[in-house]
Order: structure tokens, then sequence, then C-alpha cells
């Protein structure tokens, strides 16, 4: 077995910063070295002097080749892999879409057979359950058996995903018998519809009217009820993608009150704004649901202080990404046909590193303790990916802190035309990575495979009360 020494660096974890070399061995860590260990004889020495070394990162909210409407998220499995990976992330869980209508298997195993020899690196999934039947119901015993210990549902979206409180409980009461975790995108979906009807009639068809028509108090109620939902079934509920304040706050009471509850934001709720939509159609690069928030609402400085202060659990991305020319456009002259996501898998963990180095905005245990150890403690992954020890998977992220990048679409590796961050200066360089002990990132090329991402089979999820 080939064995590889990343010398001279240092280690940071969720809990620990330690100066030692690391002794990757095959697919696995099996020495961490410091002081006067003896050197090992190794295959191959990685310098890492100056370096800082991360655990590989761990995006658990992705959309690889999706249908929105019309249009398909424009990263395959295999273009966005190799996008997160150059971007230090190692480990995704995707989705399989089951729409109304649709059999709930049948997803599971298109979805794996998309994802099954075309991810660079490792992949987990949640399974949507858009259409809550007799059969889906006994489909998601199958899909539990395949080691998808996580399930999403939508009060949002009527007539594609949309689920009834009495579905969302449903489904819910099943996963309190079993252990498993329910996601939610949380907006008041048929309040919502209401609003778009109104606006379209009344001739605001910009893209400026998709936030508009999204208010963040219809995202706190959903929220809330969700969470009431989940008291009266027993069972865990993780709301994702969280961009309103209301929702941070009934997260916090709700944990208060003893409640599996967890919440995760994004990059783009954090960084982006409301404004960036009110710029004509050039506003439809930055159309995702929920929408972007006003920063004189208060609202990511809420997100930004309950990633802090352990409100918010997990950082992901909801990377669900559309070319402007000829996706975007396609709601030119109505906002409602404009697909819904954006570009982000690249850049999540440079983000937060910046975030940690840059702006001091948390220490950098605590970035790795929000987008890699919690993603994988919460969906069952735990010690095999989220940190570095010996026995876990060597997936790993070196980085040069001196270093600096600037986010363009004429650099980045995502299939995508336009960068919702264009321009931005990141403080922080992810410069080599490796996913189950294979060099996949080095010297500025990608120089892993297609085939190598492999599929986990998830436990429960490890951070409940
Ligand atoms: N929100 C998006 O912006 N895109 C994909 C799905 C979702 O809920
Ligand atoms: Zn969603
Ligand atoms: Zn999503």
């Amino acid at each position: 077995m080939s064995r590889t020494l990343i010398k001279g660096g240092t280690v940071v974890t969720a809990s620990e910063t330690v100066r030692c070399d690391v002794l990757i061995e095959g697919e696995k860590v099996v020495a961490l070295l410091g002081g006067d260990a003896p050197e090992p004889t190794v295959d191959r020495v990685i310098d890492a002097t100056d370096r800082l070394i991360f655990p590989g990162s761990v995006d658990a909210h992705t959309h690889m080749e999706i249908p929105f409407g019309a249009a398909t998220s424009k990263d395959t499995f295999e273009t966005g892999t190799q996008a997160a990976a150059w971007g230090g992330t190692t480990t995704i869980i995707d989705f399989p879409i089951q729409m109304k209508g649709e059999s709930l298997m049948g997803s599971f195993e298109d979805t794996m057979a998309k994802a099954a020899g075309s991810s660079a690196i490792d992949f987990g999934f949640h399974q949507i359950v858009g259409d809550v039947n007799e059969q889906s119901l006994a489909d998601l015993d199958l899909v539990l058996e395949e080691g998808v210990t996580s399930y999403k549902l939508f009060t949002a979206y009527p007539g594609v995903y949309y689920s009834t409180d009495a579905e969302v409980a449903k489904v819910m009461q099943w996963a309190s018998g079993n252990g498993s975790t329910i996601l939610m995108h949380a907006e008041n979906g048929s309040a919502i519809d209401l609003l778009r009807e109104q606006a379209v009639a009344r001739g605001d068809t910009a893209p400026y009217a998709h936030a508009a028509t999204r208010p963040a108090a219809l995202e706190g109620e959903a929220a809330h009820r969700v969470i009431l939902l989940a008291e009266m079934t027993g069972a865990p509920v993780y709301i994702v993608h969280i961009s309103a304040k209301q929702v941070v706050a009934e997260i916090a009471a709700a944990r208060a009150r003893g409640t599996n509850a967890f919440g995760e934001t994004c990059p783009q709720y954090l960084y982006l704004e409301l404004a960036m939509l009110d710029q004509g159609f050039e506003g439809a690069k930055y159309v995702c649901s929920p929408p972007l928030r006003d920063p004189a609402e208060g609202h990511q400085a809420a997100l930004w202080q309950g990633l802090s202060n352990g409100a918010l659990q997990v950082i992901a991305t909801d990377h669900c990404p559309f070319d402007f020319e000829g996706q975007k456009t396609l709601g030119r002259d109505d906002f409602t046909q404009i697909p819904n996501g954006l570009p982000v898998v690249e850049h999540r963990f440079p983000l937060m590193l910046h975030a940690a180095l840059a702006e001091q905005r948390f220490s950098l245990n605590r970035m790795v303790e929000i987008s890699a150890a919690a993603p994988a403690k919460m969906f069952g992954l735990y010690p095999q990916k989220g940190t570095i020890a010996v026995g876990c998977d060597a997936d790993i992220a070196i980085v040069d802190p001196a270093a600096t990048s600037v986010i363009s679409a004429e650099t980045h590796h995502m299939n995508v035309d336009y960068s919702c961050f264009e321009g931005m200066e990141l403080t922080g360089k992810v410069e080599t990575v490796f996913s189950r002990g294979q060099l996949i990132v080095s010297d500025d090329r990608f120089v892993g495979s297609k085939s190598h991402g492999r599929y986990l089979r998830r436990g429960l999820n490890q951070l409940l009360f």
C-alpha cells in the first residue's frame, strides 16, 4: 500500500490546532507524528511548511443535474464534484428527487446511476419525498436500507414538491420510528404563490419580484410550523438553506426547549444581498429560494451570529447552477420562469476560510466544525469524514493561509457562465487536496479521476440531544 507523509504543516480540526506530520497509508490516515518521532519510510513526501492542513470539507446540500422548470442544473456529478474538489470539498450529499406522480425508489436508482462512476469525490444522498402516498412510504424503508438516513420535504413549491402539514407529519412519524432526520425547505408555498400571481398580474415581472414575493416572515412561519410538527412526532428536524433571522430565532428557541432542531445556512445568504436582484434582468443571476435578504433588516448579522454561537450548525451550499445565457434568460419576461439556484460548491470552503482568516468571524476550529465535522456528524459520517485522526479517510485539504485569490467565472471550474461572487478577493488558498489517500488537486491541476468517488452509506444523526 502506498504511503504518503504530509510534513511540516499544522493540522486544524474542529477541536485542535496541532503542529504534526500526517501519515497516510492507502486510503486512511494511519498516524499523526509530532515532536521527535522517527521519520517513517514513505513513497511520497508533501512539504506543508507554513501550510494549514484541514479535513476535506463536507458539503451536505448540492443539486447536480436536477430539473428545475424548463432547465437542468448545469453541473453534472462529473463537473460539480471536480469543482468541489478544487475548493477543498471531498464529500457531497446530493438529492434523488421524487416529484409528484413519480416513483420514490425510481428516483433513488436514477440518481445513483448518474453519480456512480462519475464523481471525483465521495457522495451520499438525502431522499426528496415529493409525493407522500402508500407506495412512497413503503419505498422509504427500502431507501433507508441503502444508507439514506435523511429525507427532505417542502412546504414550498405547490404542485411540484409541496407537502401538506399532514403529509409532513406522516413522514416525520415514520422517521421518528427509525431515527432518521427530516430536512425541511421551509417557506409558506401557498401564500408565496398568491403573491407571485398578484405580481405577474400587475406586470411586476422583473427578477426583484422573485424576492419581494418570498418575504422573510413566510420563511419564519413555515420554520415555526415544521418545528412544532417535529416536536409533535419526535423526529429530528434540520432546516436547510436558512436566509431569515426569524428562522435562526425559531431554531434557537426550539433547541432551548430540548428539541432536536438544526439549521443550515449557505455562503450566498451571508455574503450576497437583496439589492443584487434589483439591477434589471442581471438580477436573475441572484435568483434562488429562499431569496437573498436585506442586511438592513439584520438577516446576515443573525446568520453569522448563529454560526458562531451554535444556533446554526452547518454551512452548506444548495449548489444549483444555471447559466445566465439560455437558462436564467428563460425568465426574461416573467421572473416565475427563472430557474432558482446559484453556483457555490467550489467556493464554500474558501469563503469560510476567508471568513475565519481575514474577517475573524470565528476561529479556524469553529470553521472546521460548521463546514466539515458537524455536517459529517449530522449525517452519520463521523469520524470517517469531517476530521483528521488515525483511522479516518485520508480526505485532506492543504491551504496556504498567506495566499490570496480572486473569484471569477473566467477561472472557476463549475460548468456555468457566471459567478455570483465575481471579483471577491479571498485570503487563504486551497493548494493540495486528497480524497481517500488519492491526490486529486495538486500544482494547480486536477489530477483525480471521475470514477474515484464512492457512494457513502450513512449512519444516523450523531448530534441528537
Ligand atoms: N432552492 C434553489 O434556489 N434551488 C434549488 C432548490 C431550492 O430549494
Ligand atoms: Zn430547498
Ligand atoms: Zn436544495
